[in-house]
C-alpha cells in the first residue's frame, strides 16, 4: 500500500509542478511460486524474494532507458536486492561505476545465515555486495556492487552479524553519533565529491526510518534519534543540485501506520527536494 499512499499525498503532481514529466508504471507484483525452505529456518518467504529480485531485473530495464529517472517505490526494503544489481548492470553498461546512498536506521547487512529475524528486507546489501550464502536461493548476480562504492546515513540500529560485516567490507558508515558531532552536510558532500570525481552512477536508497519516527511515524519498526525535518531536507536538497542521481528507492512507508498520511506528505515533500523545490533559487552557489 505504501506506493498508494505515495499517489494520494500527489507526488505525480508535486514533480510535474517541477516541470518534469512524470510517468506512473503502476505497480507490479512477484509471483511468489512454491515456498523455498532454508537452512536457517528463521528465514521466510525466500521464494517470494528471489521473484521479487527477478521482475525488478525486469521492471529496471524498462524504466532505466535514457535518461529518465526511476522512482521504485515499494513495499519494504527486499526492493533493493533487485534494483541495486540492475542499477549495477546499466552503469557498467555506460562504462561508469554505480555508487550507492542508503539512508536508513539499518544497514541490512544480514546474509541467508546472520538473520535472526528471517526478515529478507534485512539482507539486501549483503546480497548485492557479493557476500556468501546466497547461491542457489536468490538469482545470481552479474558482477557485486563494491562496498567502497556505499555510504550509509542515519544508522542507528545494527545487529552484531552486521557490526562485523560493516568491518570487514569497508562500508562508509555515517551513524546518528557521527551526524550528530560532524552534522550531515560534511559527510554527504564529501561522498557527492566521490561520486563526481570517478562520474559514478549514483542510486538513492531511501527507507523511511532514516527519519525520526516523530515526523515519520508510518513504518514497522521505529527506531529513535533518527533525521530531523530540516536534515532529511538538506540532503534531497544537496542531491538535487549535486545533479548526480539517476534513481531512488522510497520504501518501507505502511500507511496503516500513519496519522492521517503525514508521513506519506513528508516523503512527497522530501521527494520534490530532491527533484528540485527549494525555498530560494541557490544554484548559483557552487558545491
Ligand atoms: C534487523 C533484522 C530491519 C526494518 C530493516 C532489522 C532489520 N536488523 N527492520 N528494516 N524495518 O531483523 O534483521
Ligand atoms: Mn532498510
Ligand atoms: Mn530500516
Ligand atoms: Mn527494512
Amino acid at each position: 500500500m505504501g506506493p498508494d499512499a505515495l499517489r494520494t499525498a500527489g507526488i505525480v503532481d508535486a514533480l510535474s509542478e517541477l516541470g518534469h514529466r512524470v510517468e506512473d508504471l503502476g505497480n507490479f507484483h512477484a509471483a511468489a511460486g512454491e515456498s523455498k525452505s532454508h537452512a536457517n529456518a528463521t528465514v521466510h518467504h525466500l521464494a517470494s524474494y528471489a521473484a521479487l529480485i527477478a521482475m525488478l531485473g525486469d521492471v529496471c530495464e524498462v524504466s532505466l532507458v535514457g535518461d529518465h529517472l526511476p522512482i521504485f517505490m515499494g513495499g519494504d526494503h527486499s526492493i533493493a536486492a533487485g534494483t541495486l544489481p540492475a542499477i549495477a548492470r546499466r552503469a557498467r553498461r555506460e562504462g561508469r561505476e554505480p555508487f550507492v546512498l542508503w539512508l536508513d536506521a539499518h544497514p541490512d547487512l544480514h546474509t541467508l545465515d546472520s538473520t535472526k529475524s528471517g526478515n529478507l528486507h534485512g539482507t539486501p546489501v549483503a546480497y548485492v555486495t557479493g557476500a556468501p550464502g546466497f547461491e542457489g536461493a536468490v538469482p545470481a548476480l552479474d558482477e557485486p556492487i563494491r562496498p567502497d562504492n556505499i555510504c550509509m546515513m542515519g544508522i542507528r540500529s545494527v545487529d552484531p552479524a552486521e557490526r562485523l560485516r560493516i568491518v570487514e567490507t569497508g562500508i562508509m558508515v555515517h551513524d546518528m553519533r557521527a551526524i550528530d558531532e560532524f552534522g550531515i552536510a560534511a559527510p554527504l558532500r564529501s561522498f557527492l565529491d566521490r561520486v563526481r570525481a570517478a562520474d559514478g552512477r549514483l542510486h538513492v536508497s531511501f527507507d523511511v526510518d532514516f527519519l525520526d519516527p516523530e515526523i515519520a511515524p508510518a513504518v514497522g519498526t521505529t527506531v529513535p534519534g533518527g533525521a530531523t525535518f530540516r536534515e532529511a531536507h538538506l540532503v534531497m536538497e544537496m542531491l538535487h543540485d549535486s545533479g548526480l542521481v539517476s534513481s531512488l528507492d522510497i520504501v518501507e512507508l505502511n500507511p496503516f501506520l500513519d496519522e492521517r498520511g503525514r508521513t506519506a506528505k513528508l516523503i512527497v515533500d522530501l521527494v520534490a527536494s530532491l527533484f528540485g523545490r527549494q525555498v530560494l533559487d541557490r544554484r548559483t552557489r557552487s558545491y
